[in-house]
């Protein structure tokens, strides 16, 4: 659609603002400025950098859809790669040099139909639209363990990795047995001197192909893209992915069972001492937490001079942890994998909507959005990957993409002037919220266990519905469920 041209202000330069950045030049809306508080683009593949880091959706499925790779080394891409990849798509798209680095934002108010918004540093800047692309696993979570403060050698949270601390025939503890601390147990397995893993809930693993591309491979994306198209979206592909959401929706599915068959199989076939086999199942059915993929992690907790230690942690002493049991590890260093605090989203920002309404306030009660994307009286804002979006092994390139489509085609109002500013309405993002909270309860997440999915009150926080559902919803926002503001 024709019309004005409007300024945006993204805030991030991850995965998701990229996307927004690009997707703005490409309808020739070239007055945006990304600011990002790091040094470089990428987001989480920015912070991360722990040996073992890689992403646990296939390389080829976690690509823009306009950006196709043929050169990923690997069907699940190393961190360090995908880093990479952003930074080569941001520089060709001429992105880089929109982008203030160093720079975070404070505070975004609205105010006569402009986002106005206030950066650490003094700076002011105000656009109509704000887009809030400041991702979900970002605030690191550290464990509140006694004594932490006590410990006297090096200790840090798995997304703050310390380069500088040696690991060659050291011993070093791992706290924490999600995704982070799965990769990181298979990296250091073989470089530790002794390797103690810290599990405080046995998780279900699912197996994985290893499998590393080939240049000759490698040449055959390049040559023919539909080769790429088929990881993506071929038959097997769709058909894992039906089979992961009939599980997620319907915890009582045979889709659930299978998944439950395969992960008890992948522990039967690969761990042989009963004894290590018992601390590593897990009471709760598989899915239920975000599934772990892994070709390695069995291997690497059964190598000479790894541990894996189920007890409960007593205190942190200066020389290593102390259990319950009276099991002392010492430790040369300590890596917390505790994961992130997954409800702050935009926060510690703060934003003010339409008469002063801050986010704070009206998340009191918890991170709310609109079909996981826009917020009443928050108007021209869009979340990308923000609360309730889906989640659990679902590409969030493909989820922000979407995400993005929909948002653009409510600024469209915007640009053609027939409105100033376009926000849902409360009684939309209620009914939402209550549907929502209704189906999220059935869904495997709150069969059982406790992970980041889960809200104070133990509801999953997340896309409860197919995928299907949630690509159809994309397509076109319903006009009636927003306020369009007019000048
Ligand atoms: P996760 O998946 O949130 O995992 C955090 C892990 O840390 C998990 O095993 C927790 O045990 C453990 N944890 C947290 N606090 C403690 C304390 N106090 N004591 C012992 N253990 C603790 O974070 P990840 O970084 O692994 O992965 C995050 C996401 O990144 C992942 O889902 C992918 O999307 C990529 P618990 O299970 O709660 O008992």
């Amino acid at each position: 659609m024709a019309g004005r041209e409007l300024r945006s202000i993204i805030i991030g330069a991850g995965m998701a603002g990229l996307l927004a950045a690009i997707r703005l030049k490409a309808r020739g809306e070239t007055d945006f400025t990304i600011y990002e508080k790091g040094d470089k683009v990428g987001g989480t593949w920015r912070e991360n950098t722990y040996p073992g880091l890689a992403c646990d959706t296939p390389a080829h499925s976690y690509t823009y859809s306009f950006a196709y790779n043929p050169d990923w080394s690997a069907y699940y891409a190393p961190g360090p790669e995908i880093r990479e990849y952003f930074e080569r798509v941001a520089r060709e798209h001429g992105i880089l040099e929109h982008i203030r680095f160093n720079t975070e934002v404070e505070s975004a108010e609205w105010k006569d139909g402009q986002w106005h918004v206030r950066t650490r540093d003094g700076t002011e800047d105000h656009a109509e639209v704000l887009v809030a692309a400041t991702g979900v696993l970002h605030h690191p979570l550290i464990a509140d363990i006694p004594g932490l403060d006590t410990f006297e050698r090096p200790w840090f949270h798995s997304a703050r990795w310390d380069h500088s601390i040696p690991l060659d025939g050291k011993r070093i503890g791992v706290i924490g047995s999600g995704s982070t601390g799965v990769q990181i147990i298979a990296a250091l397995s073989t470089r530790a001197g002794r390797l103690v893993h810290f599990q405080r809930t046995a998780q279900w693993i699912m197996p994985c192909p290893a499998t590393k591309y080939s240049a000759e491979e490698r040449r055959a994306f390049r040559e023919n893209p539909a080769l790429i198209d088929e990881v993506r979206s071929g038959p097997d592909a769709a058909a894992r992915r039906a089979r992961f959401q009939s599980a997620i929706i319907d915890a009582n599915s045979p889709q659930l069972l299978e998944i439950q068959d395969i992960v008890e199989r992948n522990l039967d076939e690969s761990v042989k001492d009963p004894a290590l086999k018992a601390k590593l199942t897990p009471n709760y059915r598989a899915a239920c937490k975000r599934m772990i993929f892994s070709p390695d992690y069995y291997a690497a907790i059964q190598r000479p001079g790894v541990y894996l230690e189920n007890g409960e942690i007593d205190r942190i002493m200066p020389k290593g942890v102390q259990m319950k049991d009276g099991t002392f590890h010492e430790l040369d260093l300590l890596v917390m994998a505790t994961g992130f605090r997954v409800d702050q989203f935009v926060r510690p920002m703060k934003v003010f909507g339409e008469d002063g309404l801050a986010l704070d306030d009206f998340w009191a009660k918890g991170p709310r959005a609109y079909y996981a994307v826009t917020v009443p009286g928050f108007p021209n804002m869009v979340l990308l990957n923000g609360p309730t979006g889906p989640v659990g092994n679902f590409s969030l390139i493909d989820v922000a993409e979407l995400q993005w489509n929909y948002f653009d085609q409510l600024l469209d109002r915007v640009r053609s002037g027939s409105a100033t500013g376009v926000s849902p309405t409360l009684a939309a993002l209620e009914r939402y919220e209550s549907e929502r909270n209704e189906a999220a309860r059935k869904t495997v997440f709150a069969s059982g266990c406790k992970s980041w999915y889960l809200d104070a009150n133990g509801i999953p926080q997340v896309w409860p519905w197919s995928w299907a559902h949630f690509t159809q919803v994309m397509e076109h926002p319903c006009l009636e469920d927003y306020h369009i503001n007019t000048a």
